[in-house]
């Protein structure tokens, strides 16, 4: 019989929850980020399902351990762990980590105001502001991002058929602007769209298998998350959106790697410019600030460089414990 002991600090991002695990994650060997996560989803994933799921965690959850960087120029090393598996990269999670990892001193940058960030998709900077002790902003510069797709479609339940794009943000992401089929986000539950996304997102992944992996790392691949948009609730908002991850989650926050990929695929239609500001709506209206810094062209693909700006919260300290004895020591999900 063992018990393992997590200490555990919680915080939201714009509403999305992020548990920064401060003591009990495992020691990985792995040279990159990527390669820790590797040797995590193989090795630990238990410890992800105990603190995500239910019913330490819920269908949003979401979460961090730190790691020592791999070169010492950078600062730390992030491995995202969520209700949907450990993703390559979370905005939301980046954001919410630096804010608890700075406030409670887990995280000392060599350069006071910037954070080198090794993420599994690679290096992440981020710049922050603080008051009082508190830190009030912080803007993340994201890895480079594309529109990888346009035009696809996919049969959607109820709805008939739907046309979309896919754009790589940190994570693979089919894009559903309104159409005739669908009149937008202000017209739905998120019932209905987690609904929706949890049939059109295994279609996707069926009708176009193979067609989304990243040309410089294979091990992130597939549509991971639905992006749907309609109307700003905020007239002075670029836009809105419902994230759909993992099985049952519509994200709270705008989204860092969604309102990327969505920035990527406005400006390769030509429908955003460098230095835009893109001012992107949650579900719950919480708002991130979005701009495209600089285009880069590798592998013949034009990518872009997106930043992103919110904030986040700290709520809690929590003391989380799984015992092999608990019949739910690994978690559940009710679909
Ligand atoms: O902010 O990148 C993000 C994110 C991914 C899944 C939920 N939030």
């Amino acid at each position: 019989m063992a018990v393992s002991v997590f200490e555990c600090i919680d915080a939201h991002t714009c509403g999305n929850p992020v548990r920064l695990i401060k003591k009990g994650g495992p020691a990985l060997q792995g040279a990159t980020m990527s390669d820790k996560r590797r040797q995590f989803i193989s090795e630990y994933d238990w410890i992800r399902k105990g603190l995500m799921f239910e019913p330490r965690g819920h269908d949003m959850m979401s979460g961090s351990i730190l790691y020592p960087p791999s070169d010492p120029k950078n600062d730390i090393g992030f491995l995202f762990i969520e209700t949907s598996g450990c993703l390559p990269m979370c905005g939301h999670g980046t954001i919410g980590t630096v804010t608890i990892g700075l406030e409670k001193g887990l995280i000392t940058p060599q350069v006071p105001g910037k954070i080198r960030i090794e993420t599994p998709a690679g290096l992440v900077e981020a710049y922050y502001q603080q008051k009082e002790g508190k830190i009030t902003s912080v803007k993340l510069t994201n890895v480079a991002s594309y529109l990888a797709a346009e035009n696809l479609s996919a049969e959607c339940p109820e709805l008939g058929l739907l046309f979309f794009d896919v754009a790589y943000g940190g994570n693979f992401y089919a894009i559903i602007d309104p159409q005739k089929n669908f009149s937008g986000i202000q017209d739905f539950t998120a019932t209905k769209l987690i609904q929706y996304s949890q049939v059109i997102r295994q279609q996707i992944n069926k009708i176009y298998k193979n067609r989304f992996v990243h040309p410089e790392n294979d091990t992130i691949r597939d549509v991971s998350h639905i992006l749907w948009t309609g109307t700003p609730l905020d007239s002075t908002s670029s836009g809105r959106n419902a994230v759909f991850y993992g099985d049952k989650a519509i994200d709270r926050s705008p989204c860092g790697t969604g309102t990327s990929a969505r920035m990527a695929q406005l400006y390769a239609k030509g429908k955003l410019q460098l230095n835009e500001p893109y001012i992107h709506e949650s579900y719950i209206g919480s708002k991130f600030i979005g701009k495209l810094k600089k285009e880069v062209i590798s592998n013949n693909k034009t990518f872009v460089i997106p930043t992103i700006q919110g904030w986040a919260k700290i709520y809690g300290h929590n003391t989380i414990t799984i015992d092999d004895d608990d019949p739910y020591a690994f978690g559940f999900q009710v679909l």
